[in-house]
């Protein structure tokens, strides 16, 4: 941006941890920023050869660049002195620099300093969403801004077009082959049952794929293959890449190369059952208002178990017991590694009933604000 250019209404501090997750929810948000509310956003990214895989457009050899109307700027160790925008958002403690956090000291007013943490469904987080924590000797606060599903907390990622773009899509047979003929595969047959399957390397992938060989119904998995998952390769017993396809039985596994975020999203619309991971595909797959099965991101102390049990109990509130208990047991086997084949029958068996629910919740999420209205929203009440 030449030095003339007028202050950015926001920026956004993103380091890539071990996965897509940060950087998906934090190109989604700078994008929506653009697009939606026409601000100013510069989108500060850690490992940008990772942020290619979401945006091929990108060059990582680049200092500065403008993509989707969002300002990318390489944050690494020289970090150019500029004025800090209105509101700063650090997402997931990343911790922002600290020359740039004297910056922010010397500006009247200060900006708005807002830490975007992780997705959770436990109790605590509406209690400590939107609290204050002052610097230790700088005049400056920082808020804690949490993403949640109830309306007390910051609420999840919605685009405004995103459920009118899904119902465009579901209804469209040429939107749909057109999605599959980028990729160069047929149709699937009529009654096969899809499964889109993001997933980190976990032994009962084999059990499922064993239970899919052996389906009554066809089954076709889809599996993005950046993401490469060893047991579907030891199945085909060779190496594999995108755009192979592997047959077993009723099983047939379609490898997918790693798609914008907007056509991985069409893949969760498309799909009968949607098997997610981490944060961003899990909130993604709840706006297909399909059966999901979520595998979190696991933390060393077992914490994630807690955070998994705590979205059970919002998302099957309204289901019969018995309903609650397939779930629970399937989505606890499949974060344990080891899923029986009777369990996946009888969590087939339950898809419909299980899509219908999809719905609902999917339209009762959406009665509620989107993350970004609450932010802006938050973000100004500061000012
Ligand atoms: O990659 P992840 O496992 O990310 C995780 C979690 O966010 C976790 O909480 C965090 O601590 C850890 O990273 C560091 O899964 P997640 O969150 O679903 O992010 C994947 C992103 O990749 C998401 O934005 C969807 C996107 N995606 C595509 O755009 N195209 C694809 O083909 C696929 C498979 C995913």
């Amino acid at each position: 941006m030449p030095a003339t250019a007028p202050r950015p209404d926001w920026d956004v501090f993103c380091k890539v941890v071990d996965n897509l997750g940060d950087i998906g929810v934090c190109w989604r948000l700078a994008r929506q920023m653009a697009a939606e509310y026409a601000l100013r956003v510069r989108l500060w990214v850690d490992d940008l050869d990772s942020f290619r895989l979401l945006c091929p457009q990108l060059d990582p050899s680049l200092l500065i660049q403008r993509l989707q109307g969002v300002e990318v700027r390489r944050w690494d160790g020289r970090f150019l002195p500029v004025t800090p925008a209105r509101s700063v958002l650090e997402t997931f403690a990343c911790r922002i620099p600290d020359a740039f956090v004297e910056q922010m000291a010397q500006l009247t007013p200060p900006p708005v300093w807002i830490n975007l943490d992780y997705l959770s469904a436990e109790g605590w987080v509406a209690r400590f969403h939107g609290q204050p924590s002052p610097h230790p000797y700088l005049p400056l606060v920082k808020y804690f801004f949490f993403p949640g599903f109830t309306a007390d907390t910051g609420g999840l990622l919605r685009e405004q077009d995103l459920r009118a773009g899904r119902g465009e899509f579901i209804a469209s047979a040429d939107l749909q082959c057109e999605w599959w003929r980028q990729f160069g595969f047929a149709l699937p047959l009529p009654g096969t049952l899809l499964i889109s399957l993001f997933a980190y390397d976990n032994p009962a992938i084999s059990d499922l794929l064993q239970a899919w060989e052996v389906s009554d119904r066809p089954v076709c998995c889809l599996a993005p293959w950046p993401c490469r998952l060893p047991a579907i390769e030891a199945r085909a017993g060779r190496p594999l890449r995108a755009g192979d396809i592997v047959r077993c039985g009723a099983l047939e596994i379609r490898l997918l190369p790693f798609v914008e975020q907007s056509r991985y999203d069409r893949m969760l619309w498309l799909c009968d059952l949607n098997f997610v991971r981490g944060e961003d595909s899990f909130v993604r797959a709840q706006w297909a208002g399909r059966p999901l099965v979520w595998q979190i991101y696991p933390q060393a102390d077992g914490a994630h178990l807690v955070k998994l049990d705590a979205f059970l109990r919002l998302y099957c509130a309204v289901l019969p017991q018995t309903t609650v208990a397939l779930l629970r047991q399937f989505w606890q086997a499949w974060n344990a590694g080891r899923v029986e084949r009777a369990l996946w029958t009888r969590l087939a068996a339950g898809l419909p009933g299980l899509h219908e629910h999809a719905m609902r919740w999917d339209k009762e999420l959406a009665l509620q604000d989107d993350l970004l209205s609450r932010l802006l929203r938050f973000s100004s009440s500061k000012l």
